[in-house]
């Protein structure tokens, strides 16, 4: 009996401590998600068809889109910035797996937020060989003699060839290598490059921010360098100039397209909207 009201007042008294707490010094929290999709000229991507043309004019087809962003930070309207921590900040996205075009990033301070950046890839400090010991990440793996680490980003495809022939499309960024004349490798090349959004949102305690982001695919191959498949489609892996043009294009193609703000028990319901997905355009 005495252990019961000794229990008792252990509980009331960290319950009053954890209110307490909460009123003076923790910040008000919501929830934030990132949501991935993935266009073609406006319109969620539609794998496994020879339906697209660059603006070099080449026709190709889309079989797979893979990709890591890392460093994410959110900027409140004072201008400071908010490091997203969860999952070391690392997120993995791949079009064959549903739930990674989900990032489900946790709490974050209550706040009005004008930016969000994050890095494309991931840079010289988190690319480092064997961080990943599971699939789908470990398979992701960048060869040693390459630069190591991990590919930053698989578009994989096929086209047709100015030949007429249907050839292999592999878009593989990753860590590039300055050769000498003798083929051997003098220099590494880090090839990830930081994505700028300017995205106005809210986030207010007890309910859901969702921002969706999506990659607009034509952009890799047009803004500001023509990237032509017959010159580099087929494997760019050791092509640091294949590499370089994909680099430059690469801040352009990502926008923000949707934010919802939810109460928390409302979610499910938004989830049917989901696009972009490789399940849901296949069947
Ligand atoms: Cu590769």
């Amino acid at each position: 009996m005495r252990t019961g009201i000794f229990l008792f007042l252990i509980t009331v008294t960290i319950l009053i401590t954890a209110s307490c707490n909460k009123n003076e010094s923790e910040p008000e929290k919501g929830i934030i998600e990132i949501h991935f999709t993935h266009s073609v000229d406006g319109k969620p991507v539609q794998f496994d068809q020879l339906i697209y043309t660059n603006t070099a004019g080449n026709q190709f087809m889309i079989t797979d889109i893979k990709y890591f962003i890392s460093r994410l930070i959110f900027i409140n309207e004072e201008g400071k910035s908010v490091v997203i921590t969860q999952d070391e900040g690392i997120h993995y996205v791949d079009c064959d797996l549903g739930k990674t075009l989900r990032w489900k990033i946790g709490t974050m301070p209550d706040g009005n937020y004008t930016a969000i950046s994050f890095v494309f890839g991931l840079d010289e400090e988190d690319n480092i060989s064997n961080r990943f010991v599971n699939p789908p990440e470990s398979n992701f793996s960048w060869p040693n003699y390459m630069g190591g680490g991990y590919h930053y980003m698989q578009i994989n495809g096929r086209f047709l060839n100015k030949e007429g022939k249907i050839t292999n499309m592999n878009i593989h960024t990753g860590i590039g290598q300055i050769y000498n004349g003798n083929n051997e490798v003098t220099e590494f090349v880090q090839n990830f490059f930081t994505v700028n959004l300017p995205v106005k949102f809210s986030i207010n305690e007890d309910n859901t921010t969702i921002l969706t982001i999506d990659m607009e695919i034509l952009r890799w191959f047009d803004t500001p360098n023509v990237y032509n498949f017959d010159e580099y489609g087929t494997a760019i892996m050791q092509n640091q100039h294949a590499q370089q043009m994909l680099k430059e294009n690469g801040g352009n193609v990502f926008v923000e397209i949707m934010k919802y703000e939810v109460r928390s028990k409302k979610y499910e319901e938004y989830l049917p909207r989901w696009r972009g997905t490789k399940g849901v355009n296949k069947k």
